[in-house]
């Protein structure tokens, strides 16, 4: 029987700290159909390409699908009782501290209150961290020191009513590109709206801006510090808020005394009079918002630069009102529930902290439990250290993929290997993290998962199911809590749906707070199932009487209700030691962290597909670096081996390179291997921007590019994979070329039939190419060349999907381009329709499109997601340039 369409669900994005609402249609022929939802209040109904990709990343390839013990297959009965009962005697041998969790802020709240429950009100340890220590811990402290409390004070909108918009340290056309697009739509609106970007690199973001501050990396913290100094010495503060919600102004505002704009000039690169720009308007401008990410926070100055921001903020009092406020942007979808459960190592529950004893109590009261965890717990990088060195004996990792994501990560996955004991929860069953695990529990993914998730301006969303649970794949929360009532835990996890557990959270947050900390569900205490089931995404504090915005007249929830200015010493400029480079790290549009879901995506993987190194040109000619060749990178930790990539849009001195790339996809692009693993003192959170490293070219005996049917197991010095339509794409090179080159081709394209190879050997320019048929369609294409090989990747990659009726189109593949008459894309700019850098070049350069709208009306790019509009301005504004010169 045929199965019928399902009913359109509606649900939450599942990727970054915007939120987006979604619509998933599970439709006949079992893919899924997705649509922005255009009632939910973070999107309006966008999506951007990652959002709007998601059908293409719930099937079931790769996915773990059944528990395992030691690599084999296993009950859940026998899997849980083995977990719980090796916790528990690790911990009757070793004591609560000799066991550790590692979550993630990808874990719904509802799964995220439990685990936490489990570890620090039950085993008594407070030995559970998150990824968000990499992501959000120095905004989580600095909002802390400042407001007393984990709060980010504005709402999306203020985003779109302020007059002047400042990002820190945020490439938000790529990582929250629908609140980028709201942005963007705004300006249109209102033309007189003021962006400026901060960032050493110049990013897409910084593109749209009206002033790009390309500072050096690190000195944020005496930009803001000389922006307070120049607010008061021209008179700019507002004295009234200062004096009735703050303290700590004059000691504030003494640290950052010597920071004239000649001071601020030297320990930032800028010229003084980009500085005098952005000081004066945001000195005139009482609409200001400051949004600050990864650049801020990623930083063992972190904590520091997110102080120096919001100092800037309370001195002019703007803060909480329509379109004035600091704004730091979460990066995962429930980066916000995980602090709001409490799940750093040094938070309790419901913003209550571990350190604070009538807190202790509190929450032990409300759990009913005597065991509840008396100091903090170690923070990723110093937990991961004592999984090296033995103190941790007992590890459960859940959603998250640390072998690849934490700094050093080398010694992570050794840290991992020589771990007695790993568990792992995932939603795939070979990650670099999993491979390591004793234990393997297969999670529930996206599409099947049911709870909430709470984004960037507090919102809480549902995460709702359309898809049945595959295989033997089970809730995170129902994991966690078989484990903790096999510990001996039955009582404290009774719950039998989210909802129970959702209005448990509720119940907490609101149990003996008479205001004292804001973050209040109260509303929900006693939620039933229907209203769970049907509610509407919903701004906290959920309390009589509360608004979105925070802190307009103050209520801060320090102990005097004032809101503390500190004073912020910034670090001293580091020059690079001899020959070494400071490498930044962060994202590509298109892809998610570690790949585990929109590296299934060919139109993902077609606009950047494979781990590369960005390089000014100046240095690249000093170290020996041509364009498309490789380079390794050395740290003291590790080293990678990445494609070359030359820009002028890094500074000289300093590289960037994405964090994406695992052992799955690439033979040695996993970034996380050199990274220093520095912290900042206040946060713990991984300098995973400014690590020192060498740089040297590796020439390689041959390069290779192929487009496979079937995922192959590369056998080269370098490779990297990705996915296309209809098969694969792989970048290959090496130091020896194989003996016998038609056996290599055989083993690479996976054939044991006997098949024809075709190929094509051209003896003076040593290029080689082969292609192998089955009937009409295309086995793979490999074209092999000394140097970096030129064949045209899109052009290739569509050869997976041509149907070959006449040999001579064969023997055409081995031209590794076009023929005459069919169109050479270039670069994918517009994933969604496949639309190359090369076709939009062109309809400018005819006069066919002049503005980014008529280049969607003519080619369709950048009129679905959007997320690639900025990359089409770009080449227009390049085209005017080259007129213009
Ligand atoms: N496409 C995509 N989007 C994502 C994600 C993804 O994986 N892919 N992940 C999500 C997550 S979890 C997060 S945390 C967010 C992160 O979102 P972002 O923070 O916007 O992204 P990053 O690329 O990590 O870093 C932002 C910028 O910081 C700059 N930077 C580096 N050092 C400094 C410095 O010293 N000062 C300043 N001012 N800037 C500096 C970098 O050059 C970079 O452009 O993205 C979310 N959205
Ligand atoms: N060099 C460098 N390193 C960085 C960063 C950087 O900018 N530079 N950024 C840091 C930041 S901000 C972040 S947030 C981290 C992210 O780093 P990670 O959290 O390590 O990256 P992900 O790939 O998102 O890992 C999520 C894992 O959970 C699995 N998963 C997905 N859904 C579920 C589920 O519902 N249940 C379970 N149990 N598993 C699930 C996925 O398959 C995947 O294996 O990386 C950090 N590391
Ligand atoms: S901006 Fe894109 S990735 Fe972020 S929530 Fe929205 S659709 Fe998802
Ligand atoms: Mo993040």
């Amino acid at each position: 029987m045929k199965e019928r369409s399902g009913a359109t669900v509606r649900t939450t994005c599942p990727y970054c700290g915007v939120g987006c609402g979604v619509l998933a249609t599970r439709l006949q022929d079992g893919t899924v159909r997705i649509e922005g939802d255009p009632d939910h209040p973070a999107n309006y109904g966008r999506l951007c390409s990652k959002g709007s990709a998601l059908g293409e990343t719930v099937d079931l390839e790769g996915r773990l699908l059944h528990p395992e013990i030691g690599g084999t297959r296993a009950s859940w009965d026998e899997a849980l009782e083995l977990v719980a009962s090796r916790f528990s005697e690790t911990i009757a041998e070793h004591g609560p501290d000799s066991v550790a969790f590692y979550v993630s802020g990808q874990l719904l709240t509802e799964d995220y209150y439990v685990a936490n429950k489990l570890m620090k009100g039950f085993i008594g340890s407070a030995n559970i961290d998150t990824n968000s220590r990499l992501c959000m811990a120095s905004s989580v402290a600095g909002h802390k020191r400042a407001f007393g409390e984990d709060i980010v004070p504005g709402t999306y909108e203020d985003l779109e009513e302020a007059d002047l918009l400042v990002l820190v340290g945020s490439n938000l056309a790529w990582c929250h590109p629908v609140l980028f697009q709201r942005v963007m739509a705004a300006r249109e609106r209102r033309p007189g709206m003021k962006i400026v970007v901060i960032d050493p690199r110049r990013t897409v973001t910084g593109e749209s801006a009206d002033l790009h501050l390309a500072l050096d990396g690190d000195s944020d913290a005496a930009l803001f510090n000389g922006l307070l100094r120049f607010l008061f010495e021209c008179g700019a503060i507002n004295r009234d808020y200062i004096a009735r919600h703050t303290s700590g102004f004059d000691d504030a505002l003494g640290s950052a005394s010597e920071w004239t704009v000649e001071a601020v000039a030297g320990a930032t690169g800028l010229p003084a009079r980009e500085i005098e720009d952005f000081y004066s308007s945001f000195a005139m401008t009482d609409r200001v918002v400051t949004v600050y990410s990864q650049g801020v926070n990623q930083s063992a100055s972190g904590t520091d630069k997110v102080n120096a921001i919001i100092n800037c903020h309370l001195a002019t009092g703007r803060i909480g009102r329509p379109g004035a406020g600091p704004f730091s942007v979460t990066g995962q979808p429930n980066a916000m529930g995980g602090r709001e459960v409490g799940g750093l190592a040094n938070q309790l529950a419901a913003h209550m902290d571990l350190g604070d004893p009538e807190a202790r109590a509190i929450v032990g009261e409300f759990w009913q439990s005597d065991r509840v965890a008396e100091r903090p717990g170690l923070k990723a990088v110093e937990l991961f250290d004592a999984v090296a060195d033995g103190r941790i004996k007992a590890l459960w990792v859940m959603a998250t993929n640390p072998a690849d994501s934490l700094p050093n990560a080398d010694l992570v996955e050794k840290a991992l290997a020589d771990c007695p004991f790993v568990v792992v929860s995932d939603v795939m069953s070979e990650t670099d993290t999993t491979r390591h695990a004793n234990v393997l529990l297969p999670a529930t993914a996206w599409g099947e998962k049911d709870g909430t998730v709470t984004n960037s301006e507090r919102r809480i969303s549902r995460q709702r199911p359309f898809l049945p649970a595959p295989g033997d794949a089970r809730h995170d929360w129902w994991i966690v809590n078989e484990v903790a009532r096999r510990m001996g835990f039955a009582e404290a996890f009774p719950h039998r749906s989210p909802t129970e557990i959702y209005r448990e959270h509720a119940r907490l947050s609101a149990f003996r707070n008479d205001g004292d900390r804001v973050f209040s569900l109260a509303e929900h205490r006693d939620i039933a199932a229907e209203d769970y089931e049907a509610m509407a995404p919903v701004q906290w504090p959920l309390e009589d009487g509360a608004t979105g915005r925070q802190f307009v007249n103050g209520g801060f929830t320090t102990a005097d209700g004032r809101a503390r200015m500190l004073p912020v010493r910034p670090p001293e400029r580091k020059m690079p030691l001899d020959g070494s480079f400071r490498l930044n790290t962060g994202r590509v549009r298109d892809h998610w962290h570690t790949m585990t879901r929109t590296g299934k995506s060919p139109r993902l993987s077609r606009h950047i597909a494979e781990p590369f190194l960005q390089i000014h040109p100046a240095d690249a000619d000093a170290v020996g670096l041509e364009e498309a060749g490789l380079a390794r990178i050395d740290s003291p930790f590790g080293s990678a081996l990445l494609r070359v990539f030359r820009s002028d849009r890094v500074a000289r001195g300093s590289l960037f390179a994405p964090m994406h790339w695992t052992g799955q996809l690439s033979s040695k692009g996993r970034i996380g291997a050199v990274i220093r693993p520095d912290t900042d003192p206040v946060s713990g959170q991984p300098a995973a921007k400014s690590a020192p490293v060498t740089v040297t070219p590796v020439r390689a005996a041959w390069y290779g590019f192929a487009v496979l049917r079937d995922r192959p197991a590369a056998d080269a010095d370098y490779w990297a994979l990705a996915a296309a339509e209809g098969g694969w794409r792989l970048e290959l090179a090496g130091e020896r070329a194989p003996e016998d080159w038609q056996s290599y081709t055989r083993a690479l394209f996976g054939m044991s039939g006997e098949q024809q190879i075709l190929s094509f050997v051209d003896a003076r320019s040593g290029q080689r190419r082969f292609a192998a048929f089955e009937g009409s369609r295309l086995i793979g294409a490999l074209f092999v060349a000394p140097e970096p090989v030129p064949a045209s990747r899109n052009w290739a990659a569509g050869l997976l999907t041509t149907v070959f009726e006449r040999p001579q189109d064969r023997l055409h593949t081995l031209a590794g381009r076009p023929g005459a008459g069919e169109v050479e894309e270039g670069a994918i700019v517009c994933s969604c329709f496949g639309v190359g850098f090369n076709r939009i070049a062109t309809a400018i350069g005819d006069g066919t499109a002049a503005t980014v709208e008529e280049v969607g009306e003519c080619l369709s790019a950048g009129t679905n997601c959007g997320s690639c509009r900025g990359e089409i301005q770009r080449i227009i504004d390049h085209a005017h340039r080259q007129k213009a010169g």
